[in-house]
């Protein structure tokens, strides 16, 4: 399982996949079980990243394997293997 560290305001600390997609979740605003573009933007505001629009568009290019327009729990494992190029750290 890969750990990262995500940099929050200053404060590093390690994450596993898991808790990735928790936080991930809990963006999933209208409960549907998948992320739409909007709800990928406030989680990356969230988190602290900068250009979280062109961030959520390219979430959907690399990790939307079946094409929907959405992030499904799978497809954020997906998210997960290159979220290290954004300020995650996978130690
Ligand atoms: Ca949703
Ligand atoms: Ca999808």
């Amino acid at each position: 399982m890969p750990w990262l560290i995500l940099n929050h305001r200053k404060v590093s600390y390690p994450l596993s996949e898991e808790q990735v997609k928790d936080m991930l979740k809990k963006y999933d605003k209208n409960k549907d079980g998948k992320l739409s573009k909007h709800e990928l933007i406030l989680a990356f505001k969230e988190m602290g990243l900068h250009f979280c629009r062109w961030k959520a568009g390219k979430t959907l290019s690399l990790a939307d394997n079946n094409c929907d327009g959405y992030i499904n729990e799978d497809e954020m494992s997906e998210f997960v293997h290159y979220a290290s190029r954004w300020g995650f750290k996978i130690s």
